[in-house]
């Protein structure tokens, strides 16, 4: 109940906050981009978390509000970001169900955002949860096809924790799968995780999609990946989340 009411004055005052995490090209090792990820700097407790606040958010109505604020910044930043280095960096968001959920309404949003950021569409991808896949419905399908459409990229968040069936992710014009971290954490001492990784990293490719692990934690984990031919990693071993300045140092030191 204090958290709704202090909520509700995060909102109002703009409390919130991205860090931004990097996005790796495994082959190479450059630095393609970010996902972005929402903080909450509450005046008392400091630094807080999404995963305490977010469902809270979706309950009380606003997360369609904080999700345009959170896609509006980043699309700003990385436009900016993208002019100063010369370069087309990503920018991944993550989308709640609840704004994908307000169908017409969330393609003008980002259809509003991109315009007023200046943000190439091609530059920012929307991260949906797996749900998405299992709903299975006709409207969630022609909503993916107006967001591509709109020229931005989809990706599955957290692959391979829900219950999606595989029949339909053929039928969804998704670009990219984040194989969840789950299954990095146990590569190494857990040959059969080998094989579950391959099989998901084959799965994409053969339908036309890029993958990308989650969570990478170690060198071993990294050259595993890129071994299986996995495109793109995230992961503490690449680089935590870090606040807008700290990643910006990161892009003008040319990693
Ligand atoms: O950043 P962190 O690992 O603490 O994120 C925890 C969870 O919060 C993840 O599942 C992530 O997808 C989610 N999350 C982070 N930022 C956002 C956001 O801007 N919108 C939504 N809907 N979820 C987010
Ligand atoms: O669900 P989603 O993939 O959006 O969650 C992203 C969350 O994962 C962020 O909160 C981020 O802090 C966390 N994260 C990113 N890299 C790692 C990692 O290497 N290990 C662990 N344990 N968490 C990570
Ligand atoms: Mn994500
Ligand atoms: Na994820």
């Amino acid at each position: 109940l204090e958290l709704e009411g202090d909520l509700r004055v995060a909102v109002a005052e703009g409390q919130f906050l991205l860090h931004y995490q990097p996005l790796i090209d495994l082959a190479s090792g450059q630095l393609l981009g970010s996902e972005a990820l929402l903080r909450w700097q509450h005046p008392q407790r400091g630094l807080v978390p999404p995963i305490e606040f977010i469902t809270v958010l979706e309950e009380m109505g606003l997360i369609a509000e904080v999700g345009r604020w959170v896609m509006q910044r980043a699309c700003c930043v990385t436009a900016r970001w993208s002019h100063e280095h010369g370069r087309a960096l990503k920018v991944a968001v993550n989308v709640s169900p609840l704004q994908f959920a307000q169908g017409e309404a969330f393609v003008e949003t980002v259809r509003a955002v991109l315009a007023e950021t200046g943000l190439p569409p091609q530059q920012l991808q929307l991260e949906l949860t797996e749900g998405l896949l299992m709903s299975q419905s006709e409207q969630s399908l022609a909503l993916m096809h107006q967001l591509r459409a709109l020229g931005v990229s989809l990706a599955i968040d957290d692959f391979g924790t829900g219950y999606s069936s595989l029949a339909y992710l053929r039928s969804f014009p998704v670009d990219t799968l984040k194989i969840d971290r789950s299954f990095i954490r146990d590569l190494g001492p857990r040959p059969e995780h080998i094989t579950l990784v391959y099989a998901i990293v084959q799965l994409g490719h053969n339908l036309g999609m890029k993958v990308t692990a989650e969570g990478i934690e170690t060198a071993e984990q990294r050259s595993q990946l890129a071994d299986l031919r996995c495109d793109t990693g995230q992961g503490y071993f690449l680089g935590r989340p870090v606040p807008e300045e700290v990643y910006a140092r990161l892009l003008a030191s040319g990693e």
